[in-house]
């Protein structure tokens, strides 16, 4: 019980040793990663792994829950401070959970549920044929204009008349831009549909009021907890006071047993952070430096999807540039710079293969890079995607990454 990691399990010790070295020695850009504090890192790594609290606090199935049952209320209030939000239900595992609770809550299974297209940015669980949301539900998809390569108000509530949802989604993986959510709520209304937005990307925007926020406009909201928000991995639904009940059952005993009341903790000390003043300044960063990196690859000759960013993500087109997502992302892996593929709207390419990448800041952004080293990154970024199979450019590239991670050290401690 208590011998060392290292001692007791080397493998296992040595995957953590090579991963904090990974993400300190390298420039990480999958814009739904970040990296967390050593506070929730603590809260995370503690003895709440060991609790049972089935239930809600001062209602849980098992004893010994006094402890457990306020780190839970904290990260509640603290949500619904954050957010604004009647309800917030601070259980779920994943962002696909929180979506889940959210449908089985709102709907009955063979409802039409009316969500972003996966290939124009939509996420899987917001209707995918293999997951519990397309096999429960009816699914129809609004997508992207061709011309605009944005969702457009007239084309939503024209699908939406067509396919009378009972629950619109709004919420992306990989668009770069604001939805408009007045035009959701339009929408929803004309048909009497719930709407529901999935803000999982962008949470952290709307925390610091840097984007505006879908709250006044849902019924519900979910997101997780660890993307731009900068938590531990997880999620949370959120709801008007109306649905409150509904969602909490739907979530627990619907969908999940006991809590993670490990995660939780680290929720609550990651909404303490991202109600400090600090939060809103690195948030502001964040769509700085993806600014910064879009014009940089602009000045190098790249199609952006919709021409540019308003958020912390950017969409690279690279059918010009004749090669596909998937080898641009082994390409800028071997340079140090972790990405991912990504369809486009209308890419030609299957989904393992893909005509674009995505690219996001949020966690360079954390590490206190700003509009500087963005474009210095733009600059390699094009170097490589320019001679993809050019090991001398990558291994140049590597060595310079290698180098300005090193001015910005990550978890240092962690690497004595
Ligand atoms: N996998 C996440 C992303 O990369 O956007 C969505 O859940």
């Amino acid at each position: 019980m208590t011998t060392h990691l290292s001692r007791t399990d080397p493998e296992i010790y040595n995957v953590i040793r090579n991963e904090t070295v990974r993400q300190a020695s390298t420039l990480e850009m999958i814009a739904s990663e970040n990296f967390v504090s050593e506070a929730v890192l603590e809260a995370q790594g503690s003895v709440l792994t060991n609790k049972y609290a089935e239930g809600y606090p001062g209602k849980r199935y098992y004893g010994g829950c006094e402890f457990v049952d306020v780190a839970e209320s904290l990260a509640i209030e603290r949500a619904k401070k954050l957010f604004g939000v009647d309800h917030a239900n601070v259980q779920p595992h994943s962002g696909t959970q929180a979506n889940t609770a959210v449908l089985m809550a709102a709907l009955k299974p063979g409802d039409t549920i009316l969500g972003m297209n996966l290939s124009h940015g939509g996420h899987l669980s917001h209707g995918h044929p293999l997951n519990i949301s397309g096999r429960l539900f009816k699914v129809a998809a609004y997508g992207v204009n061709k011309d605009t390569e944005r969702v457009e108000a007239d084309e939503l509530l024209k699908i939406a008349r067509e396919t009378n949802p009972k629950l619109i989604i709004a919420g992306w993986s990989a668009y770069p831009r604001v939805l408009d959510f007045s035009a959701f709520r339009k929408a929803a209304d004309e048909v009497g549909a719930i709407l529901m937005t999935d803000m999982a990307h962008f949470a952290g925007l709307v925390a610091a009021g840097i984007h505006p926020s879908p709250v006044p406009y849902s019924d519900f909201v979910t997101t997780t907890t660890h993307k731009t928000l900068r938590g531990p991995r997880g999620g949370m639904s959120m709801c008007t006071a109306k649905y409150a009940k509904e969602l909490d059952t739907a979530l627990f005993p619907g969908i999940q047993g006991g809590p993670l009341m490990h995660v939780i903790a680290a929720k609550a000390v990651a909404f303490k952070e991202a109600l400090e003043p600090e939060f809103k300044e690195y948030q502001a960063q964040i769509v700085k430096n993806c600014r910064a990196l879009a014009e940089e690859l602009i000045g190098h000759g790249f199609r952006l999807v919709s021409g540019g960013t308003d958020v912390h993500l950017l969409l690279l087109d690279l059918r010009s540039k004749k090669i596909t997502g998937k080898t641009a992302q082994a390409a800028l892996e071997k340079a140090g710079i972790t990405t991912n593929k990504n369809t486009i709207p209308f890419d030609p390419e299957k989904p393992m293969v893909t005509s674009g990448i995505r690219i996001g800041t949020p966690a360079l952004t954390t590490r206190g890079m700003k509009e500087e080293q963005m474009r210095t990154i733009g600059k390699w970024i094009a170097e490589v995607l320019n001679s993809p199979d050019n090991d001398t450019v990558a291994n140049a590239v590597r060595a310079k990454a290698e180098e300005m991670s090193k001015e910005f050290p990550l978890y240092a401690s962690r690497l004595k």
